[in-house]
């Protein structure tokens, strides 16, 4: 929800409804944000700043039992007048307890809406909170300001486990995991495993502009729809690995090859390769590029 909407309509229902209580919580309440939207609008009468899933449950308890919620993390209230800001928690919630989102009922009022066959659902997930970048040298951008920046990410089994549910409960291939950062480990871990699925996942994941293309080529597009290539087209080239004997010679050659011995379909396959910079030959031999390189050694997206 956006801000200002937001404020509008706790005001309204405050006037109409005063003995509702006003919560309010999410990014755009972190850290010092969420003790001035507080102090500035008598009307909220709590500000959740930071991380919910231990503090909100916490204030519920203490709403119920008459207290103040002096000792809740984070939490904003007034002590008369005067807003009160409690100290954020220094502990994060581990990923292991970020609860799996519940979309039933979304998915009721989907089936239900007339714009059903108009929008094209997508279902959100996280895997992981912070940023390993941002952790060691934020971005002078970065939204992130408040929350805690330090990477935590869900194990790739159980994060596997809520997604594989999630879309055969849904039936919906497109993904958009909310986290800041692609989880590199995942690479090795979960990428692999989507791939293997072979689901026509369409998942858009964020990673960093330093990212390495060969990372992508070397598991071979590991569920990647498109990598985009912001850099400028006169300089970018885009070449796709999808035939099969462009893809075994590619494989093969990981271990060096023997060209002479190949089959002819194998050997006009490598000869393509090398011709675009993807292979070496060197004496009789030929080599896939190696993948861990800081610049690409060919101009291309070779996903
Ligand atoms: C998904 C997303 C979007 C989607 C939202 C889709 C949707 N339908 O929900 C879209 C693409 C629309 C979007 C747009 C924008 N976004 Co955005 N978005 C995110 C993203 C990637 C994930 C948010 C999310 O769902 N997280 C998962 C939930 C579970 O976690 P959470 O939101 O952090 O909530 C936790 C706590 O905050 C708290 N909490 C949250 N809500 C509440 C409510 C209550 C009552 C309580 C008690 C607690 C509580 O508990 C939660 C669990 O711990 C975040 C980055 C990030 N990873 O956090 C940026 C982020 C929130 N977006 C950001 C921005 C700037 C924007 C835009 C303004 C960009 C723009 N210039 O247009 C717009 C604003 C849209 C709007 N109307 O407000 C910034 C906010 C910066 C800030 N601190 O204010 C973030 C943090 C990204 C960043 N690093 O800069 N966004
Ligand atoms: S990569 Fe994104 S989340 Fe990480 S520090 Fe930079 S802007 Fe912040």
């Amino acid at each position: 929800m956006q801000t200002i909407p937001s404020l509008a309509l706790a005001r309204a229902i405050k006037r109409w409804l005063p003995q509702v209580r006003a919560v309010f919580g999410g990014a755009n309440c972190d850290g010092p944000m969420g003790a001035a939207l507080h102090r500035n609008h008598r009307f909220v009468d709590y500000v959740v700043r930071g991380e919910g899933e231990l503090a909100f449950p916490l204030l519920l308890d203490r709403i119920d039992a008459g207290r103040t919620p002096a000792d809740v993390p984070g939490v904003c209230w007034w002590d008369g007048d005067r807003s009160v800001a409690v100290a954020p928690a220094r502990t994060t919630v581990p990923p292991a307890l970020i609860p799996i989102p519940t979309f039933d009922r979304w998915q009721a009022d989907f089936d239900a809406s007339v714009l059903r066959d108009r929008v094209n659902p997508s279902l959100a997930v996280e895997a992981a909170r912070g940023c390993w970048w941002g952790d060691k040298h934020q971005c002078t951008f970065c939204g992130l300001n408040g929350s805690v920046i330090a990477f935590r990410s869900k194990s790739a089994d159980q994060f596997w486990t809520e997604l594989s549910m999630l879309v055969a409960r849904h039936q919906i291939l497109d993904v958009i995991p909310v986290d800041n950062i692609l989880d590199m480990e995942y690479f090795r871990t979960l990428l692999p495993r989507l791939a293997a699925a072979d689901w026509d996942l369409r998942m858009h994941y964020e990673v960093k502009s330093t990212f390495r293309l060969g990372l992508c080529y070397y598991r071979q597009g590991p569920g990647f729809l498109g990598v985009r290539d912001v850099r400028d087209p006169a300089e970018s080239a885009v070449y796709v690995l999808d035939e099969p004997p462009l893809r075994e010679a590619f494989l093969r050659c990981l271990t060096p090859q023997r060209l002479d011995d190949w089959p002819a379909q194998g050997q006009a396959a490598a000869e393509e390769l090398i011709a675009e910079g993807l292979l070496l030959r060197r004496g009789g031999l030929a080599v896939t590029l190696p993948y861990r390189m800081r610049v690409w050694p060919v101009p291309a997206t070779a996903v």
